[in-house]
């Protein structure tokens, strides 16, 4: 038989590789893996609780009240956390503001936390994949004391730890601390996660691209006249690039890793920034796919190098296999 490796396993061998690690961040990566298990059960739920045990808003026959699985995913993932009091705060895609820990545990935690719980949560309905995006950074605030805003507000080059759930055909966890991307595929009948992606590469010769296209007629010229020539022009030596969007960025980003392919999701007239936020979404997909051999830019400069100024502002991102986004770069430039 050979040899299996659990997430359990692999956190504990290369927590040496991170610098500065003490275990504390090891203990956080454990603690959204619970998390996730337990969003994982109730996703699997989902046509079971809005078809037959009541919509969210209602009270089910145990006498439970049924949460939307964006808002139920959020309490997980913060209770999560705080409850093993290893960091001193989160702040989350649901949440207007970010939440410092109180207690003097966690006060002396050295990480912070970004997360957008439940992306694409419109999804579930039509039983379409979703995901859970984090990322993780060193607090710069004296460590003993509350968290505030700036822990938050950092460049995405500042992130020690990136990574997403994907709750689909099967689970999985793939994440990164600086060293590659790996990935991990639950096996519901255990509970566990085991190694199945070891060292993720984005495949350098992509031929998908994944856009909104209905978006199309607001685009900025540079986006649209791209479309048109991978379209006229058949970029491969005779074979068009495929189309592929789910509307779902865990799926349409992690197939792309797989398989090679571009995701954008570029600013229109009405939404110059496009729709995608910074520090829970750009960020944490820009480090993984950086660290996969990828790139991702907002067009004008490296998603990772812009310093957020507010917590839920959002960029246009490209991201995806060198010579696409430099293809795509060349239009926005002209
Ligand atoms: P959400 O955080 O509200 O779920 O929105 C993010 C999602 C992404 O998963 C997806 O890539 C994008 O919205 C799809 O947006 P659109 O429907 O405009 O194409
Ligand atoms: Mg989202």
């Amino acid at each position: 038989m050979s040899r299996i490796t659990t997430l359990g396993e692999f956190i504990i061998k290369t927590q040496s590789q991170v610098s500065y690690s003490t275990g504390e961040l090891s203990k956080l990566i454990s603690s959204l893996r619970l998390a996730a298990k337990i969003v994982n059960a109730e996703i699997n739920k989902a046509g079971l609780v809005d078809d037959i045990l009541g919509k969210a808003g209602d009270t089910n026959i145990q006498g439970e009240d049924q949460q939307k699985l964006d808002v139920y995913a959020n309490r997980k993932f913060i209770d999560s956390v705080e409850a093993r009091e290893i960091t001193c705060g989160i702040a989350s895609e649901e949440e207007d503001s970010f939440i410092a820990f109180d207690s003097p545990q966690c006060r002396n935690g050295k990480y912070v936390i970004l997360i957008d719980p439940l992306d694409g949560s419109s999804n579930i309905d039509v039983n379409v994949s979703v995901g859970t995006i984090f990322s993780i950074y060193k607090r710069v605030s004296p460590v003993g004391e509350k968290a505030i805003i700036e822990d938050f507000l950092q460049p995405g080059n500042q992130q020690v730890a990136a990574g997403y759930f994907i709750y689909g055909s099967s689970t999985m966890m793939v994440y990164t601390t600086g060293n590659g991307v790996n990935g991990f595929t639950f096996d519901p009948t255990i509970g566990s996660f085991f190694l199945s992606h070891p060292d993720m590469r984005i495949p350098e010769e992509g031929s998908i691209y994944s856009v909104n296209e209905g978006n199309y007629p607001f685009f900025s010229q540079g986006v649209r006249d791209y479309l048109k020539n991978i379209k006229q022009n058949i970029p491969l030596e005779g074979k068009p690039y495929t189309g592929r969007y789910i509307g779902s960025m865990v799926s349409d980003l992690h197939r792309n890793m797989l398989k090679g392919g571009l995701y954008m999701y570029p600013g229109t007239t009405s939404k110059p920034n496009g729709k995608l936020r910074l520090c829970y979404e750009c960020n944490p997909m820009a480090y993984i796919m950086e660290q996969a051999g990828g790139v991702a830019t907002d067009g004008n400069q490296r998603i990772l190098d812009i310093v957020p100024t507010e917590l839920h502002q959002r960029a246009p991102l490209f991201l995806g296999p060198k010579k696409m986004v430099a293809e795509i770069e060349s239009y926005l430039t002209r």
